[in-house]
């Protein structure tokens, strides 16, 4: 099913004047409510009137990650903030969160995209969604949620954890569609196996995936041990959070919706456009939000944008599944982290040394797992077992409020990490994603 045809299978030019339109009113809006924007584009000299043609964007400054955490939290406020109806903030963020600010106008777009991407995966009224994604500032559990009721779908709002309730209410309430991060998907699989569950005599037949990177290999797995399709959604807490695109049961690309998010590929270099089927960084600009509209921002991941005539009938861009990103983001868990918060907290935390490295894994239970490895300074050092626990306790205890991440510290002896000459490998990621 397509949840809104009119959009989804619009002729291209038709859409691309329509994506223009909405350009130019966005842009005018921005520059005339927002200072940041009205700033921005003085400083380099550009009018809302310059934007003539879909082309002209790339006359617009990007919007960068930095910029939206200096202006926390309001900053990019384009309405009367009476008319903010819900907040989200991106996850694992130490005091500074990106932001996300919704008007009752960008909720029903948000429901809209969240809605058409479950119809691309064939949901419907009659599917009864298990939303297996985090509630809360999070935009993962109520973007579906808001998706999953636009479509007038049932949906079971359980959240992320409790593994035997998931198994439970899967098999209890019928559940059709599930949808969570990938890696919980594998584990979920795991634990049914483990608990005498078989998935294949439960009603179980989609999951729509993301908040992380997986690969094709993982989707193998997750279909055949959970017995479904599994599809791919893409979104970013800056832009709307889940739905900004996803996979049709064509399973070949994320459709974009373009007539709400207006996607560039640029050189990460240089900041120049790429054109389709060229790999580079995915920037987006909404052309359909009210509240804190995103102008030419850069996402960080990386893809590359392709059209066809998909056999689904919808005539939106594609981008490829995301191939990496552009920084050192690391997502564990779902939970976004950057190597120099965990820096920040061992610099602020007293008897450590700054050396350290960052150990990600996958095991045997298909979920992340982080070990921090950091020196402890030659005063502190001690054979006795009682103050180094201590010290291991209040930093695991510390990433754990800042950052949301469980993570297994190991202090280490005074030099005893290995020193670089040049680039220090701070980061090994073991995972074989
Ligand atoms: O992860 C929103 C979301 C929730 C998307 C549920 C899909 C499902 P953030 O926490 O802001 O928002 O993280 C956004 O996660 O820039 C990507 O690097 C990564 N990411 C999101 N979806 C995918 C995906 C949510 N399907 C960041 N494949 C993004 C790979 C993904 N990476």
């Amino acid at each position: 099913m397509i949840f809104n045809p009119t959009a989804e299978c619009m002729p291209v030019p038709e859409r691309k004047e329509l994506q223009l339109k909405k350009l130019r009113e966005t842009v005018s809006r921005a520059y005339k409510n927002c200072g940041f924007y009205k700033n921005k584009m003085d400083r380099v000299g550009v009018k809302p009137e310059d934007i003539q043609t879909l082309e002209d964007i790339s006359k617009l400054p990007f919007t960068t990650k930095d910029e939206l955490r200096e202006t926390y939290p309001y900053g990019l406020l384009s309405v009367p903030l009476s008319e903010i109806r819900e907040v989200h903030t991106s996850s694992g963020t130490t005091g500074i969160p990106v932001v996300g600010l919704y008007t009752e106008h960008d909720l029903r777009m948000w429901g809209e995209s969240a809605a058409r991407c479950l119809a691309m995966t064939g949901a419907t009224k009659d599917d009864i969604i298990q939303n297996g994604y985090g509630y809360g500032l999070f935009t993962g559990g109520l973007g579906i949620h808001h998706g999953g009721r636009t479509l007038g779908a049932t949906v079971i709002p359980i959240s992320a954890g409790n593994t035997p309730r998931h198994l439970q209410m899967l098999r209890d309430f019928k559940t059709t569609t599930l949808t969570c991060t990938p890696s919980y998907a594998l584990y979920l699989a795991e634990a049914a196996r483990e608990a005498g569950v078989d998935l294949s005599e439960t009603a179980l037949c989609r999951g729509l995936f993301g908040a992380e990177p997986w690969s094709e290999n993982m989707r193998i797995q997750i279909e055949k041990r959970l017995g479904i399709k599994a599809y791919d959604i893409y979104g970013l807490t800056e832009i709307i959070g889940p739905g900004v695109a996803c996979e049709c049961t064509e399973q070949h690309g994320l459709h974009i919706h373009e007539d709400f998010f207006y996607p560039e590929i640029i050189d990460p270099k240089t900041g120049k456009a790429l054109p389709e089927g060229e790999k580079g960084e995915l920037v987006l600009t909404t052309i359909d939000k009210t509240g804190a509209p995103l102008l030419r921002y850069r996402t960080k991941d990386i893809t590359y944008l392709f059209r066809d005539a998909c056999a689904c009938g919808r005539t939106t861009v594609k981008i490829h599944r995301l191939m990496g990103r552009n920084d050192d983001m690391l997502i564990i868990r779902g939970v976004n982290v950057f190597p120099s918060q965990i820096e920040e907290i061992l610099a602020a935390t007293e008897g450590l040394q700054p050396h350290y490295q960052i150990i990600v894994d996958r095991t045997g239970n298909h979920l992340d797992s982080i070990e921090l490895r950091v020196e402890v300074d030659e005063a502190s050092f001690s054979d006795e077992t009682k103050e180094m626990e201590a010290l291991r306790r209040r930093l695991q205890e510390t990433i754990k409020s800042k950052l949301g991440i469980n993570a297994k510290i190991t202090l280490m002896e005074p030099k005893s990490i290995e020193r670089s000459t040049g680039k220090s490998q701070r980061i090994i990621d073991k995972r074989k994603i």
